[in-house]
């Protein structure tokens, strides 16, 4: 096992990462940039280093600044955490490169996943459900044609290097699918300077449910059920829970069996999500993600698994402790995200925290670098906090939540708490009837 990490990001994941590695025994490296060195996760370290100033273009994403401070610290690894360098696989081959352990998948597992068209061609050939669609990418609108119509428009045109809902057009019409294509392919050359694009079949109203798993170096592979993550608005997500409120025990084991085989076959190690539509009882793949996702504290408080610390241990090349058979799911976990900004507006709020209180007691957990005094820098992305509930059943996490939602106090900056006041008043929430436009739709209402 390694006895020292690196762990390269900042906020509540740095501090997840770091309490993980404490649990083992493991000492840990903060990285930090100007603008965080009075951060939690920099005070709780071992110790630290300053890669540079406060953009991250200068300090998280700087790759040969985290390098060096790993050498100069003697760390044997490398923890992403989320974003920033998490699914750059040119950083995964430099970390390995330079004799550390890149704690996460292959370079090549994470490349072919980054490209849409090469990962639905994989988890397909694996036996895994996908969208309707091209074969590979649709080079002009000549062979995009004859393809939407055996699909059926709307069609989706999506961008091979996209991902967070960027690249993407929809054409409800034939008449609509040149210009569609052009935007699209325009848009994925400035964004990623790949104008590779392929068609999709539209789906309107689907929720959107993701499998976690997680697989060793040995051949073993586990799923732990699914997350909905349906509730966002462009494309940010502000709830998930789990189990979702519309699979049966069947229909979540049967997907749940494709998933491992298909994880298996591919050879992949490590944590993952394999994102889905799920509309009418069908579930269709859109992406899988190589990292460990902001939402993992929800698979966490039902399976009783520490991500983390499993994520560590496959990356010493040692061998999954469970099997399939082992893992239960208990109760209800519901996770809000708890951002730094105007709760109607959603414009950011940094500033300085005045007054911090964690809500706590039975079934509530808290993960956030805040305290009280902490001034919440404008550099970064406005996650203050995530507030993940577990109950018996998914009524008695909904109280649960309203009260853990009630106690937490944040002053001197804005914060996202009242709308899950407000979301836990809305009965297609409590009755779990929503998909991926709800969110959205429920806020223009709300406000007006
Ligand atoms: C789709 C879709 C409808 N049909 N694909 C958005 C981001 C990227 N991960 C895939 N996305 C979508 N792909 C087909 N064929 C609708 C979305 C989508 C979405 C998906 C999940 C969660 C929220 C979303 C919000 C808007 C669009």
């Amino acid at each position: 096992m390694f006895d020292k990490i690196l762990i390269a990001n900042r906020g509540e994941i740095a501090l997840r990462v770091h309490r993980a590695c404490r649990e083992m025994g493991i000492r840990t490296v903060a990285v930090h940039s100007e603008a965080d060195a009075n951060a939690m996760h920099v005070r709780l370290a071992d110790e630290s280093v300053c890669i540079g100033p406060p953009p991250a273009g200068k300090s998280y994403l700087n790759i040969p600044a985290i390098i060096t401070a790993a050498e100069v610290t003697g760390a044997q690894a490398v923890h992403p955490g989320y974003g920033f360098l998490s699914e750059n696989a040119r950083f995964a081959e430099i970390v390995e490169a330079h004799g550390l352990a890149f704690i996460g998948p292959t370079a090549d597992h994470i490349r072919m996943m980054g490209d849409k068209i090469t990962a639905k061609k994989a988890v397909m050939d694996a036996g895994i459900p996908v969208v309707p669609g091209s074969e590979g990418g649709v080079a002009t609108y000549e062979d995009a044609k004859p393809i939407a119509e055996e699909i059926g428009y709307p069609v989706l045109i999506k961008a091979a290097s996209g991902g967070g809902g960027r690249g993407m057009k929809v054409a409800e019409t034939a008449d609509k699918l040149k210009e569609a294509m052009q935007t699209a392919s325009a848009e994925a050359s400035a964004a990623f300077g790949d104008g590779t694009v392929y068609l999709e079949k539209y789906l309107g109203q689907p929720r959107h449910i993701e499998i976690q798993v997680l697989a060793d170096t040995h051949g073993n592979v586990v799923h732990l059920g699914e997350r909905d993550c349906s509730l966002q608005r462009r494309h940010q997500k502000l709830l998930e829970e789990a189990p979702s409120p519309a699979l049966s025990d069947a229909e979540r084991a049967e997907i749940g069996e494709v998933v491992r085989k298909a994880i298996s076959a591919i050879g992949y190690r490590g944590v993952g999500t394999i994102e889905f539509l799920w509309e009418n009882g069908e579930f269709y793949f859109i992406e899988m993600n190589t990292r460990l996702q902001v939402e993992h504290p929800v698979t966490e408080m039902i399976t009783g698994i520490d991500l983390v610390r499993e994520q560590i241990r496959v990356a010493a090349g040692l061998p999954l402790e469970i099997t399939q058979d082992d893992i239960q799911l208990e109760g209800w976990a519901i996770e809000c995200r708890i951002n730094a900004e105007n709760p109607k507006t959603f414009a950011p709020s940094p500033g300085k925290v005045t007054e911090f209180h964690a809500p706590g007691g039975l079934g509530v957990r808290l993960d956030s670098a805040l305290y009280a005094g902490y001034s919440i820098p404008p550099y970064y992305d406005s996650l203050i906090g995530k507030l993940i509930v577990h109950g018996r059943t998914r009524e008695e996490t909904l109280l649960r939540l309203r009260r853990a939602l009630e106690e937490m106090v944040v002053s001197g900056v804005e914060t996202t708490i009242p709308i899950f006041l407000d979301l836990l008043e809305e009965a297609d929430f409590v009755n779990g009837d929503y998909h991926i436009r709800w969110l959205e739709e429920w806020l223009a209402q709300r406000n007006g």
